[in-house]
């Protein structure tokens, strides 16, 4: 073999050596790259963090003090008012109780005593203030209706013994004349009898009231107003 030739084995280890060098050198190339590539993407970028949060915490402050406290509901209130509320509800449950099964009858917040005796229109007053009440104000037509119903003599809370021809209930409102209900002809002292105490006579129409004597024995009826 000729001395000044290469050898090709040589030649060729070289050539592997050189190879293997350099994809090493790709190697480490390839993986410096591919970290920083990924740090570069993917790690926090702490002081954008921060920003934020400081922008966050800005906001809330700001939030915080212009934060209104008289938007805010009184919770406390809303407890006292709903528990004052409910002990109203249960008085007036109380009182629903207790007036109905003593034989009161309810209509439109007031209870009625129907008497079942005849007294004279004083002894019969005394007896509805006795019992919390008194002779019935008629303030309405229906109220007048409800009294017209049971089709029978009552002493209402109406008289003129104060100044005769001035009618006046027992509370000391006057009659007023959109709201009285005389029968034709009423009210007429009769044959210039003293008649100063009103009742309801005339059951068939809805003009039903009469002046009567006062110590005529009548039914009565008692209201008792609810609030
Ligand atoms: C009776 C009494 C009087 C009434 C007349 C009506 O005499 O009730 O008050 O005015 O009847 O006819
Ligand atoms: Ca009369």
């Amino acid at each position: 073999m000729d001395k000044n030739l290469p050898d090709a084995s040589a030649t060729n280890r070289k050539l592997v050596v050189l190879s293997l060098g350099l994809l090493c050198i790709l190697q480490a190339a390839l993986n410096i790259s591919l970290r920083l590539a990924l740090y570069s993407s993917d790690a926090p970028d702490h002081d954008a963090v921060i920003r934020n949060l400081k922008e966050e915490r800005d906001q809330l402050k700001r939030k915080l003090n212009t934060f209104d406290s008289s938007d805010a509901p009184d919770y406390d209130a809303v407890i006292r008012n709903l528990t004052e509320e409910r002990d109203q509800l249960k008085r007036k449950l109380n009182i629903f109780d207790h007036y109905t099964q003593e034989g009161w009858r309810y209509f439109r917040s007031s209870f009625y005593f129907i008497s079942s005796v005849k007294k004279s229109w004083g002894d019969s007053r005394d007896d509805c203030l006795q019992k919390g009440a008194d002779l019935v104000i008629i303030n309405s037509k229906e109220e007048n209706e409800f009294t017209r119903q049971f089709r029978r003599l009552f002493w209402i809370g109406l008289t003129d013994t104060e100044t005769e021809g001035t009618w006046k209930w027992v509370d000391g409102t006057l009659l007023s004349t959109t709201t009285s209900y005389w029968h034709a002809g009423e009210p007429n002292s009769y044959f210039s009898t003293n008649e100063d105490c009103g009742e309801t006579k005339f059951h068939e129409v809805e003009d039903n009231w009469n002046d009567e004597k006062c110590h005529w024995q009548n039914f009565w009826i008692c209201e008792k107003k609810v609030a």
